[in-house]
């Protein structure tokens, strides 16, 4: 983060002049002041469900549309100043933008006077509470609450191994625990995010989570959640505070929770996850700090990057398009010991 970020911190757009030099922390911006109707693209995960029920307060919204970060990267998707876009990378179409991820504060291709905002808040629906500062979002306070502890990864370990209410509901609807690819369910994953959001406004997790459709999903998590540690303990070792998980030559390897692994090893400060790579070619590496001990300073992001991947201080992954050799695995785990 530079200057740009800094920038980017204070600039809240053109409309809300009034709302930073009020006084009073409570200030509704009219939710009247754009008639015409827009479309949300969001993501898939409790944090973009969380930014379509706020704006469903504040904005007219005719359509939400869950796509990836790639797929905005991309460029193909048709964006018009009638969409709003949130949780997601900027796309200068857009006619407003509402996000939180670091590495977007760093580009330079960011219009200054976009409208919407980015703040490095723990989540993107925090941005948009903070931006309209509306009396019609004080019922989801304790909502937003979790939404913040759960997309900034500010968990327990008993938020991992016995999730409950917005924890539990988010791994389920999370695309990384790999439910999505079951088939089977009374209503398919496309439905379930469109009814969600109506769901969410409604209901609190708990009288969601006794719902059919999504008790139907939570069992097969807990089913999916005893294999996927089964698998992890067989395929994992550690090496002092390293973590190493190799699923390399599984013919399936089943899905679970991201956060697991470091329940098994709480005294690990970092994991590396080898892989097969896509269609079986080449390895793919996935490295992490442990969310439940938080002493590891090794920058994720710039090491992936030295072996040609990527990512952010925390997490990271590179994906070689030939059999690793172990030596090059050696030299990765020697640059994530203490
Ligand atoms: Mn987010």
């Amino acid at each position: 983060m530079g200057r740009k970020l800094e920038r980017l911190k204070i600039n809240l757009g053109p409309f809300l002049p009034l709302v930073v030099q009020s006084p009073s922390p409570v200030v509704d911006v009219n939710p009247e002041w754009r008639s015409e109707s827009m479309k949300l693209i969001t993501r898939a995960d409790l944090d973009g469900l969380a930014c379509a029920v706020l704006l469903k307060e504040v904005e007219i919204i005719e359509e939400v549309s869950y796509v990836t970060p790639h797929e905005i990267n991309e460029g193909f998707l048709e964006i018009t100043k009638s969409h709003i876009i949130a949780n997601l990378p900027y796309d200068s179409r857009a006619g407003l933008w509402f996000d939180h991820h670091s590495s977007e504060g760093e580009r330079s291709d960011i219009l200054e006077d976009f409208e919407g905002s980015f703040q490095l808040a723990p989540s993107a629906a925090r941005v948009i509470f903070n931006h309209y500062k509306s009396h019609r979002f004080y019922k989801y306070e304790y909502l937003l609450s979790e939404v913040d502890r759960i997309d900034s990864a500010q968990l327990t370990q008993m938020d991992i191994t016995f999730p409950e209410g917005w924890v539990l509901l988010s791994y389920i609807l999370d695309p990384r625990t790999g439910l999505g690819e079951y088939q089977g369910y009374g209503i398919n994953n496309e439905h379930l995010l469109q009814r969600m959001v109506e769901l969410m406004a409604e209901y609190s997790a708990e009288e969601i989570l006794r719902m059919h459709d999504i008790k139907q999903r939570v069992k097969r998590y807990e089913e999916q959640e005893k294999i996927f540690k089964t698998m992890l303990e067989q395929k994992s070792k550690k090496e002092g505070n390293v973590i190493i998980t190799d699923t390399r030559g599984m013919a399936r390897v089943p899905n679970g929770n991201r956060f697991l692994i470091y329940t098994l090893f709480p005294e690990a400060n970092i994991s590396l996850r080898i892989m097969d790579g896509k269609d079986g070619l080449g390895t793919e590496l996935a490295i992490g700090h442990s969310i439940l001990n938080r002493t590891s300073f090794v920058n994720v992001g710039d090491l992936c990057e030295r072996y040609g991947g990527g990512g952010h201080e925390g997490a990271g992954g590179v994906e070689f398009s030939h059999d690793i050799e172990d030596e090059k695995i050696q030299e990765i785990v020697g640059a994530l010991k203490d």
